[in-house]
């Protein structure tokens, strides 16, 4: 079960945000709106909300996920691959003081962003991507190992960060598409099979039983209610312009 989650509101540079999406320039105005309304889908599920300001000096710091994974036993602060979100650790840091005794971190030459973490139980997938080395990794599963946790690493082909790709829905249920689908270390699980057309959807987060989705997925949605599981769907589309998904958008814990 989570009890927390912390989140930071959207910036008006969110408009410099790096992105290969192709969809335009997110809408500062609309942003807000649709981040007030994840944070009450959270709250619905039960989480106590940390709400961070916005930060202008990093048009990506909405996405709070990248910069720390939170485990049962330890927070890790990445040191993100995206040259621009590096500086975006060292206030996580001094929020994450609050709620951790133990606070590790990757140093350089390492690099990891969490959106390429998974968590399943003590076990954490770790995505080798453009924003996550072998090194970064490495660091990542010497720190788990440390606290009784264990990691193994994906080499990621097409998408931006593992969990792009793959949502772990608990009971194991975990939502797949493309890529990932074939992948031996995969199949012991019951495979929530997203289709390419609606590929974006994978990346969807479980908070406490209910699963929040993002607006506009109807298959995904059925897939996942016929999985058993309440589900919640807000609408993220100024995200998606910046690669965002609905994990991106906050840390639970
Ligand atoms: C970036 O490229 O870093 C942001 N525009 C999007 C980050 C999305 N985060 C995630 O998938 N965990």
């Amino acid at each position: 079960m989570f009890t927390k989650a912390i989140v930071r509101r959207p910036c008006k540079n969110m408009t410099q945000g790096i992105t290969s999406a192709n969809l335009g320039t997110p809408d500062y105005d609309n942003a807000v709106k649709q981040h007030k309304q994840y944070i009450e889908a959270l709250k619905n599920c039960g989480v106590e909300v940390t709400v961070l300001e916005a930060n202008e000096n990093y048009p990506d710091s909405v996405f709070v996920e990248d910069v720390a994974l939170l485990t049962p036993h330890c927070a890790i602060i990445t040191n993100p691959g995206a040259e621009t979100r590096k500086g975006e650790i060292a206030e996580m840091r001094k929020i994450l003081s609050k709620f951790y005794k133990n606070i590790e971190e990757i140093k350089s030459p390492g690099t990891a962003e969490a959106g390429d973490i998974m968590m399943v139980g003590s076990h954490f997938f770790i995505g080798l991507s453009a924003r996550t080395n072998k090194e970064g990794a490495n660091q990542i599963i010497s720190i788990l190992n440390k606290y009784g946790m264990t990691g193994s690493t994906e080499t990621l082909e097409k998408v931006l960060h593992l969990k792009t790709g793959m949502s772990y829905l608990e009971n194991n249920n975990l939502a797949l598409c493309g890529e990932f689908l074939t992948k031996p270390e995969f199949q012991k699980f019951n495979i929530l099979k997203v289709d390419d057309d609606e590929s974006y959807s994978t990346n969807c987060i479980w908070v406490n039983g209910t699963v929040i989705v993002p607006k506009g997925f109807p298959k995904s949605k059925a897939t996942i209610k016929k999985a058993g599981y309440k589900t919640i769907e807000v609408d993220v589309s100024e995200f998606r312009k910046l690669d965002g998904g609905l994990s991106c958008l906050s840390l639970r814990f």
